[in-house]
């Protein structure tokens, strides 16, 4: 990893001055200095990052000196960090802060292991040769399928081929397909468009809909609100459909601030405008589409009238919309994520809107539904020829095996879910965790996960921070972070400010890792080694590992780290005329698949397989007089997930953002609406109780006035509270029971509940 000076340094003698800076004037405050925060010096040197902070991998520059580093900044054209050629790389607020954690003293730094009930400090050597240990002989007392590994945002694949080929076990949860869009993810791949959906081509887009989308603060200042202010500079209308006055929705022509959860029912209106007018791509949906008839009937009486009533906007505004966006295609597109993918009928609302691509004809033309194309990366384990036993096949998943789980329809389509993993361990059909960059105790219910983990025979974590989870490990290995490691972008390489090339993008370690910190690649080599697989995995070093995913790329490691990243190869539109649609037929399915698990889960579920409206209510919570309120947990520019908030910087400027910073909390912030609040007798900065059919929430939360969000919809940030490394504030999945998408395993965010002031009735 390091030079003969100690840093794994890449010399820079010229630093790339600031490009044409137009669109990065309009975002605001939102970006890293031109500047370093110090005046520069004749001996300081230049390295190179891949962000890992919300793991979107903008390129980051920082400034070393005397072997600290001491600033950090965007790298100039980066696909992810820039809007492409000629201007100007910057980092979000969280990407800023990476500087911070990279010397946090909060910071894990010596691997741990429980002994005699309590956990106490153990060198490397003593905790591998421990976990080994201890999971030889659960693979012995209750096989290696009763363990799962939970493995978020490794920087490479191989902790698939150490659990499932090596370890033998099938059972695996992801955050995609669990917790971050579900019903978007299985809607996407079983209609064709693959699971890549979220981006539009936005510097060719006419018009652009932010479909439950925070844009601009998701990636505040990054590659995608770039792209978005350079169509709306070019001309572009944007619309955006949100319960809450984002700073997206604040640069849109329209706010639509629809009714949650539903969607479902203002996609299917939009279809029946586009039909009734005769807007829609007769040749698409004639050629390369499949079940257009099933389409047809499902909008046919599905009118903007009607939908004006269930979402709470406009009929004329619905229909407006609706022909603006079909006779702006193919120049138009959906970008749609987490707003529709995190709620109990969010399959098929997701199916509506995709439906609207195959309509309209959008799909991989300019400006449009843009299919991107990763870079062609190997797996080492082929480059090397190495013949893995693959342990886990024959093997089913549990959801599959037992009949205990046959009241759980998605276990035909998704197989394990984030809820149901409680209710396995009670079972005893999972005993033991892998957890790595992961807090599950946030992602749904707390207490259920909770239990669960007290349950299970052996929890490894590998993470960076003390929390409920880590606390209640059986073995805590400190990871060092992405700055610390050599690190080669693999995960959804895709998207980017350069809509038609692909990209690849890659660092070096900025310096050692602070303490006894280490790589998860080499936590897990050791452990292979240590368990007697070492002949499958020769590689010394995760340099080594990415040097053979890129078998068929030009460029070696050392190479895309020189430059932090190169352009490959250009790749044109209609992709699909050459290969088809990656479904049975070919086409892009507007009626899911019959030969597929849908059609099980769907008649389990007593739904079509066509695109359908499921009123809100149906699977999850519904506000009733006991709980008029809908809670929603957000995230801010300030967190990435539950990961970065025991950073004090972003804690400041989260609380200043409030103009709370006065107060001494620094925990998250329940937005409320003034008319909610003041029928509550509620007043921005009084301490707040929230409670669900679940309970009360296990911390108070201080209340944020503001028009910003819709009556009745009352939001939180989450990563806050017990179970949490920030734990003041409120654990927003404290009052989570276990809601979901039945057909998806998506956990249902969207809880009916009540505020009222801390210990007041
Ligand atoms: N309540 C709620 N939960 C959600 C969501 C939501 O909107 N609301 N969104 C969901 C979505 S979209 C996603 S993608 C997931 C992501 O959620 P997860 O995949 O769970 O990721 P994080 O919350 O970032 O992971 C938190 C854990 O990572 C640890 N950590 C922080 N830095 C490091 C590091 O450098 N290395 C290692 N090894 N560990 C580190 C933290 O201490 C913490 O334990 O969250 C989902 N969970
Ligand atoms: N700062 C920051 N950036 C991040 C992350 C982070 O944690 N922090 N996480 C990263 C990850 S993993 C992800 S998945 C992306 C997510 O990226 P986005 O999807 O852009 O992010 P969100 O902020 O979750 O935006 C969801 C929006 O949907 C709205 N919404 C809620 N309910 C409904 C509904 O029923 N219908 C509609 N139409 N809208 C609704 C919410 O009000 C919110 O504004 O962000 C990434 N970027
Ligand atoms: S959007 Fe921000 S946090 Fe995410 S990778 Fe880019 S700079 Fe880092
Ligand atoms: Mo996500």
């Amino acid at each position: 990893m390091s030079d003969a000076d100690g840093f794994g340094l890449t010399r820079r003698n010229v630093l790339r001055t600031a490009g044409a800076a137009t669109v990065a004037a309009a975002l605001g405050g939102c970006l890293s200095s031109d500047s370093p925060a110090t005046d520069p010096t004749e001996n300081d040197e230049f390295a190179y990052g891949n962000c890992w902070m919300c793991h979107h991998a903008c390129g980051q520059q920082l400034t070393v000196r005397d072997g600290t580093a001491v600033d950090i900044t965007g790298v100039d054209e980066h696909p992810r960090g820039s809007a492409g050629p000629g201007t100007q790389g910057t980092l979000c607020p969280k990407g800023q802060a990476e500087l911070e954690k990279l010397y946090d003293p909060d910071r894990i730094t010596q691997p741990y292991i429980r002994e005699d009930g309590e956990l106490r400090e153990a060198e490397w050597d003593e905790a591998i040769a421990y976990t080994a240990e201890r999971l030889e002989a659960f693979a012995d007392d209750h096989g290696p399928e009763k363990l799962l590994d939970a493995t978020s945002w490794s920087t490479t694949n191989f902790h698939e081929h150490f659990w499932r080929d090596l370890y033998g076990t099938p059972e695996r949860i992801g955050r995609g397909r669990h917790v971050c869009f579900g019903g978007p993810h299985l809607s996407g791949n079983l209609m064709g468009l693959g699971a890549n959906m979220r981006f539009v081509d936005y510097q060719n887009s006419e018009y652009i809909i932010a479909w439950g989308r925070n844009i601009f603060e998701s990636f505040a200042g990054q590659w995608e609100p770039k792209g978005v202010l350079e169509a709306i500079e070019n001309g572009a209308t944007l619309v955006v459909i949100d319960p809450q006055h984002t700073p997206t929705a604040q640069k849109a022509d329209h706010w639509l601030p629809i009714e949650p959860r539903t969607d479902g029912a203002l996609a299917l209106a939009m279809g029946h405008v586009i039909i009734e007018e005769g807007l829609y791509d007769e040749a698409f949906v004639e050629e390369q589409t499949h079940g257009f008839e099933a389409y047809r009937e499902a909008v046919a009486e599905k009118t903007p009238e009607w939908a004006a009533e269930i979402t709470g906007l406009e009929a004329d505004l619905i229909r407006e919309i609706a022909i603006d966006f079909a006779e702006s295609a193919p120049a138009a597109g959906i970008a749609l994520w987490t707003g529709v993918g995190q709620y109990a009928e969010s399959q098929k609302a997701a199916q509506n809107v995709f439906a609207l691509n195959g309509l309209v004809g959008n799909i991989d033309r300019p400006g449009g539904f843009r299919m991107w194309q990763g870079p062609p990366f190997s797996d080492p384990f082929d480059v090397r020829d190495i013949d893995l036993p693959n342990n886990a096949e024959g093997t089913p998943p549990a959801l599959r095996r037992y009949e205990e789980y046959e009241e759980y329809p998605f276990r035909h389509t998704t197989g394990i879910g984030h809820t149901v993993v409680p209710e396995m361990v009670e079972n005893g059909h999972l005993m033991g965790l892998y957890c790595h960059y992961d807090n599950p105790l946030t992602d749904g219910s707390t207490e259920a996960w909770l239990e669960a983990i007290e349950t299970m025979d052996l929890v490894i974590t590998v993470d960076a921070y003390w929390n409920e989870l880590t606390r209640n490990a059986d073995v805590v290995f400190p990871e060092a972070i992405q700055l610390e490691k050599d690190t080669l972008i693999d995960y959804a390489p895709a998207w980017s400010a350069y809509h038609d090339r692909r990209w690849v993008s890659a660092s070096k370690a900025v310096h050692e890792p602070l303490g006894n910190a280490r790589p998860g690649f080499e936590i897990l080599t050791d452990l292979a080694e240590a368990m007697g697989w070492g002949e499958y995995v020769p590689w010394e070093s995760e340099a080594e590992y990415n040097e053979d995913m890129l078998a068929n790329i030009d460029y070696s490691f050392e190479e895309i780290a020189e430059e932090n990243f190169v352009l490959l190869e250009e790749f044109g539109y209609e992709q699909w005329e050459e290969n088809g649609f990656p479904t049975a037929t070919g086409q892009f399915q507007f009626d899911l698949d019959e030969e597929d698990g849908y059609a099980q889960t769907a008649e389990e579920l007593e739904i079509d397989t066509a695109p359908e409206w499921i009123p809100p209510g149906t699977w999850g919570d519904e506000p009733d007089e006991e709980y008029p309120l809908q809670f929603y947990d957000t995230r801010s520019v300030f967190f990435s997930f539950g990961a970065d908030q025991p950073l004090e910087q972003l804690q400041e400027q989260y609380a200043r953002k409030h103009g709370l910073e006065g107060e001494e909390y620094r925990g998250n912030y329940l937005v409320m609406n003034p008319r909610d609040a003041d029928e509550r007798g509620i007043e921005t900065g009084d301490m707040l109780t929230v409670e669900t059919q679940a309970g009360e929430a296990d911390e108070p939360v201080m209340a944020y006035v503001s028009e910003r969000t819709r009556p009745g919809f009352v939001t939180a940030e989450f990563g806050f509270g017990t179970g949490n490394s920030q734990e003041e504030g409120m654990n927003t999945m404290s009052v989570h029971d276990t809601q979901h998408d039945p057909v998806s395993s998506q956990v249902d965010r969207h809880l009916a509940a009540e505020v009222r002031t801390a210990g007041g009735e």
